[in-house]
């Protein structure tokens, strides 16, 4: 017979989901089967080698797989939550190695409702290009939410760009900056927290 949990423990489990996630929003698997409210286009940007593709694996399956590389020209990853008795699904979008010829295209970007914009604070010419990048969304998809990540902050002794310059420019822009490791998982989870709250108070469902 199956072991049923008892009501205590799974009281307490229930509050530690709640805990884990601060906001209107909770990973919600089972809704998959139904048919998404709201579906929102996040497209991750930035360098050859910034840690995208590893990012987006901590993101969405809390795994980081060292030699991940990519087959095809996108990959994208679903997530469902439940916010305020809707569904809502993220399709997450990786570049799948385009960024490395500069011929990330327009379609990868039309229609993005967030855009994560990294950088790997052991390159200066990474975050450097950030702004390019940026521009480059803001041209197709002018409404779109954005966040400053500066990942591999793991590597912290071989640190080229300094948190305050990057904090400086994201004040200027107006949009989230946060550094990650996507190798050892920090900041990760409060990163897509933070930036989820930014999309989803641009939407009808944050004020429900
Ligand atoms: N130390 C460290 N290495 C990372 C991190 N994220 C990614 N990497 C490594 O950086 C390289 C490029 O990562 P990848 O995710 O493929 O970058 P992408 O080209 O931007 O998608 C790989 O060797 C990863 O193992 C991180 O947070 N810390
Ligand atoms: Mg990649």
């Amino acid at each position: 017979m199956k072991a049923t949990e008892p009501p205590k423990e799974k009281e307490k489990k229930k509050k530690k989901d709640e805990n884990e996630v601060t906001g209107p929003f909770s990973p919600e698997s089972e809704c998959i089967e139904f048919q998404a409210d709201r579906l929102y286009k996040v497209i991750v940007l930035g360098d050859s080698n910034v840690g995208k593709t590893g990012l987006i694996g901590r993101l969405m399956n809390d795994v980081f797989n060292e030699n991940s590389h990519s087959t095809v020209n996108w990959d994208f990853g679903i997530k469902t939550y439940r916010v305020r008795e809707k569904v809502v699904k993220v399709q997450v979008w990786d570049t799948a190695g385009q960024e490395r010829f500069r011929s990330v295209t327009k379609s990868f970007m039309r229609g993005a409702h967030g855009a994560l914009l990294c950088y790997d604070i052991t390159s200066l010419e990474s975050f450097d290009h950030v702004q390019k990048w940026y521009e480059d969304v803001i041209e197709i998809a002018p409404n779109c939410k954005f966040m400053l990540i500066g990942n591999k902050s793991d590597l912290n002794d071989f640190r080229y760009v300094y948190s305050y310059s990057a904090f400086e420019y994201a004040r200027q822009q107006q949009i989230p900056f946060l550094e990650t490791s996507a190798k050892h998982g920090s900041g990760c989870k409060e990163a897509w927290q933070i930036f989820m709250k930014g999309m989803l108070a641009s939407s009808f469902l944050y004020h429900l």
